[in-house]
């Protein structure tokens, strides 16, 4: 197995933790029965025939689509490993995700345990190519395949006092061995948007990409993609979605509040505390490009004041 030396635009939200925590991979790896996983992995599958779905010509770009193994060999899942953005892909191939279900709480008029097989019938998807830009400096264009947020929003009936929404996703450490080596990070990941936001026609609920269902490391079965804002505020293997008065706390704002906020919109000219955030990096080839303000959809500005973190 390859371990490999992150190289300096790699060292990322992770610096939150002293690197005295993290224990040798190798033998944990070895201790947890992971080496093999490799060969488990597996093509997703379609039994339904959802996919491709119809693409939605609406969403252009500005640059090429990612190829597909760079997008789906590069993740950041924490769960499965916090330092090497090659390994989930394998690591993440134990993870069961069937069955799935999503659950629907806090202010609603319809609180409700989904399947994952009826939030697919009753949702009709869709394909749209997005930008991505993560919050370390990479960025990549993805299609993404969906539906709008507001559907399950609405689905819900949130009540008049709804004002933010809170995503937690799956914590199963028995198949995720990243979350068992950093027992010291707030878990479940959650993440959150305030209701306008979950509200606009961007913010999209995502189950599959490149025409196929979700790979694992990508977030299997079920994420969310906010494409304005950085890649984090869009958390994978969703299980539940509560509607709540006030705003709430989140993974990364826990670990590190003064270098993740809220709200953490892609800003050019906002600096990270390490870093500058005027340029990115598109994956593979690392060709730099400048950042654009809400990583170029400007619709969503009338949502904000510019001063929002
Ligand atoms: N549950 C969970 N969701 C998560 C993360 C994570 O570690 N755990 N990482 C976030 C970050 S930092 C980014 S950049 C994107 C990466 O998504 P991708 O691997 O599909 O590109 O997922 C986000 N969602
Ligand atoms: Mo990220």
């Amino acid at each position: 197995m390859l371990i490999r030396i992150p190289k300096r635009w790699e060292i990322a939200e992770r610096d939150a933790t002293p690197e005295k925590h993290y224990l040798n991979r190798r033998e944990l790896l070895l201790g947890a029965g992971f080496l093999g996983a490799e060969a488990l992995a597996s093509a997703a599958v379609d039994p339904k025939g959802l996919y491709p779905a119809k693409k939605n010509g609406s969403y252009t770009l500005d640059r090429p689509v990612t190829e597909e193994a760079a997008a789906t060999g590069y993740n950041n899942f924490y769960e499965f490993d916090p330092q090497d953005k090659y390994a989930p892909k394998e690591l993440a191939q134990r993870f069961t995700i069937s069955p799935w279900q999503v659950e629907i709480t806090g202010l609603v008029d319809k609180p409700k345990v989904w399947d994952i097989d009826d939030i697919l019938k009753q949702f009709p998807l869709e394909e749209r190519l997005y930008r991505f830009r993560c919050v370390e400096a990479w960025s990549m264009a993805v299609p993404w395949t969906g539906f709008p947020l507001a559907n399950l929003v609405k689905a819900a009936g949130p009540k008049s006092d709804a004002k933010f929404i809170r995503f937690t996703t799956a914590k199963k450490p028995k198949e995720m061995p990243g979350m068992v080596r950093t027992p010291w990070y707030p878990w479940p990941y959650q993440e959150g948007l305030r209701m306008d936001e979950a509200m606009h026609p961007l913010a999209m609920v995502v189950t599959g990409m490149y025409g196929k269902p979700l790979p694992k490391q990508n977030g299997a079965p079920i994420r969310i993609i906010v494409p304005w804002k950085y890649g984090y505020k869009g958390g994978k293997s969703i299980v539940k979605i509560e509607f709540l008065k006030s705003q709430p706390e989140t993974f990364w704002h826990q670990l590190q509040s003064s270098e993740y906020g809220f709200y953490s919109n892609v800003n050019p000219t906002r600096s990270h505390p390490r870093w500058s955030q005027s340029f990115e990096k598109v994956i593979p080839t690392m060709e730099r490009r400048k950042t654009l303000m809400y990583n170029g959809y400007q619709e969503v500005a009338s949502l904000y004041d510019g001063k929002e973190f």
